[in-house]
């Protein structure tokens, strides 16, 4: 064992600027207390984790068994590659073994026969999980590297593909792009999408097997040749827009859309020695975790971040229930040499300076007059200082947390039977009169619905119309000829009125006379 103070100098200098740890125990005047930091997983073989996929269907060789021959060996076509037999099959899981006793071993396409139609191969890898490239993506083709292929990357699980780098031998006839090199590359455009050659010329197939992502020169533009000034690097990420994302993914696709040809043009007479072979890729990433996790472990087959300060989610992008008393943020690398952890806060804790809007808003704003800091625009049909009430016409979800998107619910009052859009904390409305319901959208009984509730004209029990007429929907009784009123309850011809003549021309007669009659006495009584 290391003496004390070595031991002490060791373990300062593999935790600070490491972001490996998310917290811990430090003792101070008051008692032990935990410190948190930003962190992040380590560094990983994302080989061990990939799943890889190609394309098209058939590209494998050996399904019929089938002969190649290699471009240093042209005349020798007696290699063998045939899928029922394990000792000449050559699947796609050969990309990402684990290779003993120095057994290569490698995927392996057919051969061109079908030039001049394009020998196209895709290989997709999936993840389901974002990752951060930590060093050089790194592809080993055995007998000789494609002279065109494209590197691409998905950062949404494969739902949309942007391209990460070209290679092709020459990169102004395949790609119409200029050759360039990562060393070209100054700070300012390093995210930069480059055609490069390097990788793609002919330099006999023993010579160099790999086709590069280079991260590691990328790194070095900011943390220097050696990679020893990884704080810079780091602040760079914090500061610089896009810098991350260039690093993120979550599937990888190497499209190879022209195989080695040995450093001369296909040659058609021997067409068994042009195809693919890859026996490793290599992909040095760690699991994006937002700095909220140190671990980064496969459940269930997925690889999942064990989420600290309070996270959750599989890159721990998202407060864990019942801590959204702020807004979630990714931790941050700054300042150095621990960062901050930006830890989610337990809803309702006591704050102090610190506002308080249940995540329903993130931007605060300092009242001058009043002296208070209140949380602006709430979200989710909150309101209030610290977004913790229900907008008018809204009521609280009992079921719902305070941070919980659904925690406001619209009120829903009938506009017709209700006196305002208001509810109570249960969610009833104020109704009119004779209205009833939660929302107001019924009638109290002796009351009809007719946009709004009205009180009943007529009815079987109180109101019953007389004189047989009907009661219609409540609303009114259809009297017979004779009869007239609400109920029907009025002759239409009563003693000492006019009586309607169409209705019943007899009666009118007799009134004709009586008031003929009248008149003569009255003149008979001047006389
Ligand atoms: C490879 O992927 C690209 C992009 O999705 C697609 O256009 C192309 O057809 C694929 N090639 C093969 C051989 O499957
Ligand atoms: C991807 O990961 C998520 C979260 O771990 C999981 O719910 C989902 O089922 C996974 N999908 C596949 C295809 O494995
Ligand atoms: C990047 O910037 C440097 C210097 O600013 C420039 O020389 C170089 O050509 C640029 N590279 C690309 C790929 O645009
Ligand atoms: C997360 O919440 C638990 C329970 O309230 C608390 O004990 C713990 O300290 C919190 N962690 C952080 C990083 O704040
Ligand atoms: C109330 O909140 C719970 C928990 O979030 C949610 O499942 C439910 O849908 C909400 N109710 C309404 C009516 O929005
Ligand atoms: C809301 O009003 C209903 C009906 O008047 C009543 O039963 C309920 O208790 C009220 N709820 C609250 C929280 O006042
Ligand atoms: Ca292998």
């Amino acid at each position: 064992p290391l003496p004390r103070p070595a031991m002490l100098l060791h373990c300062l200098a593999s935790a600070v600027g490491q972001y490996n740890m998310c917290k811990s125990l430090v003792s101070t005047d008051e008692g032990s207390v935990w410190e948190h930091y930003a962190c992040q997983p380590s560094p990983a073989s994302m080989k061990d984790y990939m799943r890889i996929k190609v394309d098209p269907p058939g590209i494998t060789c050996g399904n019929p068994p089938e002969r190649f021959c290699t471009l240093e060996n042209p005349y020798l076509c007696s290699d063998e590659c045939d899928a029922s037999n394990p000792d000449l099959a050559h699947p796609p899981q050969l990309m990402q073994d684990r290779e003993r006793n120095g057994l290569i071993t490698y995927w392996q396409t057919v051969t061109w026969g079908r030039h001049p139609e394009p020998l196209l191969a895709n290989i997709t890898m999936s993840w389901n999980k974002s990752l951060e490239l930590t060093d050089d993506i790194q592809i080993t083709f055995e007998y000789g590297r494609p002279t065109i292929m494209v590197l691409d990357k998905s950062m949404d699980h494969g739902h949309s593909w942007q391209p990460f780098q070209f290679y092709a031998d020459d990169c102004q006839d395949a790609f119409n792009m200029q050759p360039k090199r990562v060393r070209d590359l100054s700070p300012t455009n390093l995210t930069r999408v480059i055609c490069t050659e390097q990788y793609s010329r002919w330099v006999g197939s023993k010579n160099d097997k790999n086709v590069k992502f280079e991260v590691r020169e990328r790194f070095a533009l900011f943390a220097g040749p050696r990679l020893q000034n990884m704080d810079n690097l780091y602040t760079r990420m914090e500061s610089m827009k896009g810098l991350r994302d260039f690093f993120t993914f979550t599937n990888l696709r190497m499209r190879l859309l022209r195989p080695a040809l040995g450093g001369t043009y296909v040659q058609r007479d021997n067409l068994l020695k042009y195809f693919y072979a890859i026996s490793n890729i290599e992909v040095p990433a760690r699991c994006k975790c937002n700095l909220h996790a140190s671990q980064c472990l496969l459940t269930e087959g997925n690889l999942q971040c064990q989420c600290e300060h309070n996270t959750t989610g599989q890159d721990c992008q998202k407060c864990k229930k019942g801590f959204k008393a702020k807004s979630w943020k990714a931790g941050s690398y700054l300042p150095a040499p621990t960062g901050t952890p930006n830890t989610c806060t337990i809803a309702g804790s006591p704050s102090g300076s610190n506002c308080e809007c249940y995540g329903h808003s993130n931007r605060c704003s300092y009242i001058d007059y009043l002296n208070i800091v209140t949380c602006v625009s709430c979200k989710h049909n909150t309101r209030g200082q610290n977004c913790q009430h229900c907008r008018l016409g809204y009521f609280r979800n009992a079921s719902a947390e305070l941070d919980d998107e659904n925690v406001c619910i619209e009120c829903n009052c009938n506009q017709l039977g209700s006196i305002h859009d208001r509810c109570n904390g249960t969610g009833f409305c104020q109704c009119k009169d004779g209205a009833a319901g939660a929302k107001c959208d019924d009638c109290l009984p002796g009351y009809y619905w007719k946009q709004g509730c009205y009180p009943n004209v007529c009815d079987e029990e109180m109101l019953l119309c007389q004189n047989g007429g009907t009661c219609h929907m409540n609303q009114k009784c259809v009297c017979p000829p004779e009869f007239k009123g609400v109920l029907c309850q009025q002759s239409r011809c009563e003693a000492g009125k006019d009586c309607n003549g169409a209705s019943s021309p007899r009666l009118s007669t007799a009134a004709l006379l009586l008031c003929t009659l009248s008149y003569l006495l009255a003149t008979l009584s001047h006389h």
